[in-house]
């Protein structure tokens, strides 16, 4: 039997409406196609962004480099700005490239298969609402599932008890007897802001981490009014950011070297910078910096060492009305109980049941951990694409970058099939284990494998994380191989 004729208006649905799937919305516009509809469960757009709100909340990349490539931001008011003024961003670039018209607030997918007979895929809302698709494209985040600690009693807690990307905002801060349990970049943040608004701030720190002493300097008013002024005096910021962050920490992560190097004494110089050696002692890592996520801060050293904020690095017993006893029988008592326990990095499109050709489904796919094709597609799965899929994460970059290398390439994709060249296309299983397997091989270049835990890791105990430099990212999404690929042509 001959495939179906050329789809010349191909249906497109990409699952979420965070910063990776409005740009993909924005780039399949400017090639032309309007053929499509992004489905967001939320009612606003902005992912992570959206979704965090707590005190201190700021990226760790300079925003300068952390802002689609073709739309600067005048207006941000810091080096590393807060979260707010990113969402704040992405709500005007949506608006601006009017693509709420293609968003589908209040709506989630709950079941996406292939219809063989069809060539199409079928997709499915929690509500029984059903609609095809020729292309699906998962941009459901990576940092998306709250990870909530299996720590006896929480539940029992007298208190306000909220994971850090749930805040309540209703609950009084100032003054207060607060508690964070976790250190990443989160507890770091809040650290940094709540040490100087608590009445008292216990930090629960399993584990300490290394942190990047970065300034965190205001752009002055005048400079704003002339990048507001002169959009083309944007574009050196983006630039320089951009060069700063691939030659210096995409290098550093991936590559022992000078860069590395250099991470690792400035990290330790800033330790350096706390006077009491107990504390210091207590803040100090067993792994190498890099390992984890870097942490970048410039204040979270000056908040731990403020009079009213105690670092624990006591085991957590249980927690109980009052607070969090810890394993020496010391009970802390709290008002505030924080959650900066990280998230599930590792659930991609969980819980969306995917299910490809022959009924194989991408648990199934991926039952002995996660293997994708070049952070994109999935050997099997025609039509099928990630945008911040398995190891995209580029060690410590902008994920607006990354997403921008994949939306170009999925573009080229969604014209071919426009174009009536193609009707279905997978990536080849040859394919995928050979980039599988090189990754491998690079990995022990890389700093996350020296000796920690960390959200990095996958269930197979190999890092999600792009291994190689982050130019060879941009290399190998710009253009698709089409050797590599399984290609259905129409009517054949
Ligand atoms: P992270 O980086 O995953 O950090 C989670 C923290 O929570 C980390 O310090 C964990 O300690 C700690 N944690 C988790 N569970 C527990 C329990 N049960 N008891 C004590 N401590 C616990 O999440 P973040 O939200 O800070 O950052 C995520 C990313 O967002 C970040 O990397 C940036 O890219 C932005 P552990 O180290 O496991 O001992």
């Amino acid at each position: 039997m001959a495939a179906p004729g050329p789809r010349t208006t191909p249906e497109i649905a990409i699952v979420g409406a965070g910063m990776s799937g409005v740009l993909l919305g924005i780039r399949l516009r400017e090639a032309g196609i309007e053929s499509f509809t992004i489905y967001e469960k939320g009612e606003e757009i902005g992912g992570t962004w959206r979704d965090n709100t707590y005190p201190g909340l700021a990226c760790d990349i300079p925003s300068r480099f952390y802002s689609y490539s073709f739309a600067p931001n005048p207006e941000w008011t810091r080096l590393y700005s807060p979260g707010p003024e990113i969402q704040d961003y992405l709500l005007k670039i949506t608006d601006r490239y009017g693509m709420r018209e293609h968003i589908r607030f209040g709506i989630e997918i709950a079941d996406v298969r292939f219809d063989e007979q069809r060539e199409r895929w079928q997709i499915t809302t929690t509500s029984g609402e059903r609609t095809d698709a020729d292309l699906v494209v998962c941009a459901t985040g990576l940092l998306h599932h709250p990870r909530y600690p299996q720590i006896e009693g929480l539940e029992t807690f007298a208190g306000a008890c909220f994971h850090s990307a749930r805040w309540d905002h209703e609950v009084p801060l100032d003054g207060r007897r607060i508690g964070i349990i976790g250190t990443g970049s989160t507890g770091v943040q809040l650290t940094s802001d709540l040490a100087y608004r608590a009445g008292r701030l216990d930090l629960f720190a399993r584990t300490p981490q290394w942190v990047f002493p970065a300034p965190n300097p205001e752009y002055p008013r005048p400079l704003r009014a002339l990048l507001q002024r002169f959009a083309g005096l944007n574009r050196p910021g983006y630039w320089f950011w951009g060069r700063f962050m691939k030659y210096g920490i995409g290098r550093a992560v991936v590559e022992e070297g000078p860069q590395r190097r250099l991470a690792d004494r400035m990290c330790r110089w800033n330790l350096s910078r706390v006077k009491d050696p107990e504390l210091r002692a207590k803040l100090t890592p067993q792994d190498q910096p890099m390992c984890k996520r870097m942490i970048v801060s410039p204040r979270y050293y000056d908040a731990v060492q403020q009079p009213c904020v105690d670092v624990i690095t006591e085991r957590i017993e249980r927690v109980e009305p009052q607070g969090v006893r810890t394993a020496d029988g010391v009970l802390h008592e709290l008002d505030v109980l924080v959650l900066a326990t990280g998230f599930d990095a590792h659930a991609y499109i969980k819980p969306i049941e995917l299910t490809g050709p022959g009924g194989r489904t991408l648990d199934e796919a991926w039952a002995d951990g996660v293997r994708a094709y070049r952070t994109v597609g999935v050997a099997g799965f025609p039509n099928l694409f990630f945008m911040l899929g398995p190891h995209s994460p580029v060690g410590n970059q902008s994920l607006i970058r990354v997403a921008e290398d994949q939306a170009s390439y999925i573009v080229q994709w969604a014209r071919r099939i426009r174009d009536g060249e193609v009707l279905r296309a997978a990536p080849t299983q040859e394919a995928t284990d050979a980039y599988n397997d090189a990754m491998r091989a690079q990995m022990p270049q890389t700093a996350w494998l020296s000796g920690c835990q960390s959200w990095y890791l996958g269930k197979d105990g190999f890092p999600e994380l792009w291994p190689w430099r982050p130019e060879r990212h941009e290399e190998m999404l710009a253009e698709p191989d089409l050797s590599e690929f399984d290609v259905v042509a129409p009517g054949r």
